[in-house]
């Protein structure tokens, strides 16, 4: 039910300005969402989510998987990219030309010209996964910005400051928004709340969130 008032309200959902430098565009990813998700599918056959460990020891309650030249992952040694995938030793699946096209068009969208990712991160969100507040800093390129699509079930992304402390403002995310982000808001605290069990028509119980970032 709850999706069906998600989707009645897409009509009057505009591009939002989140801060400098970050934009939310709508549904920007919904005429393709049905060619991500089937580009998806030889993706985690090759490359399956996993849930990685964290330096310090816990287990992730969000799913990941990766593909493109570069990987993120995380395991007792720290956060990196890298272009092999440390479960099967082989390189990550290619990007899908649609996963591309659609990052370089978002990014455009939003003011970024000339973005290259190399590394495309899949985070898979079951209800009560959550990503703590974090900031995205393993990428040497620090002028590009980062596109990040959702797909599935919505979830609320939480969007800070510079500094930790620094409050939050609570954006929904919903199957087909996307979120480009850069500029002076690129190193800001972002994290996502515990989402609820609330199934999608065409995803069930999960959230899809996929990341495009520019190493270098
Ligand atoms: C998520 N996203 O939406 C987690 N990071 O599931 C992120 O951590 C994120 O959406 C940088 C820029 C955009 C994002
Ligand atoms: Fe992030």
């Amino acid at each position: 039910m709850a999706d069906l008032f998600d989707q009645l309200n897409d009509d009057n959902r505009q591009r939002q300005i989140i801060a400098e430098g970050a934009v939310c565009l709508p549904g920007f990813a919904l005429n393709e969402a049905h060619e991500l998700l089937d580009a998806l599918t030889p993706i985690v056959e090759q490359a399956p989510y996993r849930y990685l460990q964290t330096p310090g020891g816990h287990t992730m309650s969000v799913a990941m998987t990766n593909c493109g030249h570069l990987g993120w992952v995380s395991d007792r040694k720290g956060y990196r990219y890298q272009a092999l995938d440390p479960r099967s030793g082989q390189a990550w699946p290619a990007m899908p030309e649609v996963f591309l096209n659609l990052a370089q068009r978002a990014a455009s969208e939003a003011g970024y010209r000339r973005f290259q990712p190399q590394a495309c991160l899949i985070n898979q969100y079951r209800p009560g996964s959550k990503m703590s507040l974090h900031q995205d800093k393993d990428e040497n390129n620090r002028a590009a910005p980062i596109v990040s699509v959702s797909l599935g079930m919505s979830a609320t992304f939480l969007f800070g400051g510079l500094r930790r402390e620094d409050s939050c403002q609570k954006l929904i995310l919903q199957h087909g928004d996307v979120v480009v982000w850069g500029g002076a808001s690129r190193f800001c605290f972002h994290g996502v709340q515990t989402v609820k069990d609330r199934e999608h028509s065409l995803l069930g119980r999960q959230r899809i969130n996929i990341t495009f970032r520019q190493i270098y």
